[in-house]
């Protein structure tokens, strides 16, 4: 049986690869930051139904000494690297922390396995923020990095500091550079899960409006649970490597309210107030990813439809708070 470490298991993509694993018969070990609420952080795995099947540890990736304790009792031989502060808007309010977390933490869980587990294969989860303000129309692998947060520049940090330990020490680290990629359990400041939690709410007669800020920027978005095969296939490569993970369509967040809303019979016009506050001090406007690299060699293909995600997330909410109004 093969043991997989995954960081940032109370995440989303940290449920849904879980999920994924377990389902091919590994062990999952998940670290988890302590919380005074860890009942309420493991509200994901609970969702897709296999919180009592991971074993959660206890773990931050800012403490190397606690990596190294981990990696020598679990010994893996598959580490993802899912943990971050991955909020764009507070890598504004918060940057310094989002550089230690997100930036350096992985440099500490990488030096930890060169310590402990060097021949464990590492998986990054890099970003195509780090694309930003970048003139192509299609990023792949071969597009330079443009970043427009400190967050896009904290997760560049961590993609060379990957490619550069694959380079030096031969470690078999690979990044995947991912664009984003949603679901029912996607954290509810997100704007996707903001605009499906509103439809919901305003549906049942709960809310009349969402407030919501650049209404043009446009996303190539994803399912998490196609995005998080794609990690896995990336480390039964015989050679470590970096791969876009993109589905090739980009949307705005217009058109993402117009599918949400007529879902359930509403015109978004109606109920869409656009704040000022809300546009950031430096956007990343348009987002389209090519993924003919992970397609070629990974054997690669989003199976999941924008519409059909779409739904699927309105549906959710809609279940959660009905269940919240009985
Ligand atoms: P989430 O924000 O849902 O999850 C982040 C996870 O990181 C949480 O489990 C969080 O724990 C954990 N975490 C935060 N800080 C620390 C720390 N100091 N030590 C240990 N764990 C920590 O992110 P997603 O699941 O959406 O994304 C997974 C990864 O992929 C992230 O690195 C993200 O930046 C990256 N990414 C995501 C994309 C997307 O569209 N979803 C696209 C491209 C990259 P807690 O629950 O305690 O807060
Ligand atoms: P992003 O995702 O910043 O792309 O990062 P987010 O859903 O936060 O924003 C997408 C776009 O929507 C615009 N937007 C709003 N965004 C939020 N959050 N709230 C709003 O009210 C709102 N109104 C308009 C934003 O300006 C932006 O253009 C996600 C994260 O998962 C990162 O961790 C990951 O690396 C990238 O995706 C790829």
């Amino acid at each position: 049986m093969r043991t997989c470490l995954i960081t940032g298991v109370t995440g989303q993509d940290g449920g849904y690869l879980s999920q994924f694993l377990l389902r091919k018969g590994y062990r999952v070990i998940g670290m988890m930051r302590r919380s005074a609420s860890s009942d309420l952080v493991t509200d994901r795995l609970r969702w897709l139904g296999v919180a009592n099947d991971v074993r959660l540890v206890d773990g931050d990736l800012l403490d190397l000494s606690c990596l190294v304790r981990l990696l020598q009792a679990h010994e893996p031989d598959e580490i993802y690297n899912l943990a971050a502060q991955s909020f764009v808007p507070t890598s504004w309010s918060q940057p310094l922390l989002t550089a230690q977390v997100t930036g350096l933490g992985p440099a500490h869980l990488l030096e930890a396995m060169r310590i402990a587990s060097p021949k464990a294969r590492f998986y990054q989860a890099s970003s195509s923020e780090m694309f930003g303000k970048v003139a192509e129309p299609r990023r792949s692998e071969n597009t330079p990095f443009y970043p427009r947060s400190p967050y896009a520049v904290a997760k560049l940090h961590a993609h060379w500091i990957t490619v550069n330990y694959r380079e030096s020490f031969g470690m078999h680290a690979s990044s995947g550079i991912q664009f984003n990629h949603e679901s029912p359990l996607r954290g509810i400041e997100f704007v996707t899960r903001k605009i499906t939690d509103a439809v919901a709410r305003i549906k049942l007669g709960l809310a009349h409006e969402v407030q919501l800020g650049n209404m043009e920027a446009r996303r190539d978005w994803g399912h998490a649970s196609d995005n998080v095969r794609a990690m896995w296939l990336m480390l039964q490569q015989d050679t470590p490597d970096d791969y876009v993970v993109a589905t090739g369509r980009t949307t705005s967040i217009r058109e993402f309210c117009r599918l949400a809303f007529s879902y359930v019979g509403l015109n978004y016009e109606n109920h869409v107030a656009v704040r000022q506050d809300l546009i950031r001090p430096a956007e990343v406007d348009f987002l389209l990813g090519d993924a003919r690299k992970a397609k070629a060699k990974l054997g690669w293909e989003p199976s999941i439809t924008l519409e059909e995600m779409v739904a699927e997330m309105v549906d959710a909410d809609l279940v959660r708070h009905k269940t919240r109004l009985r």
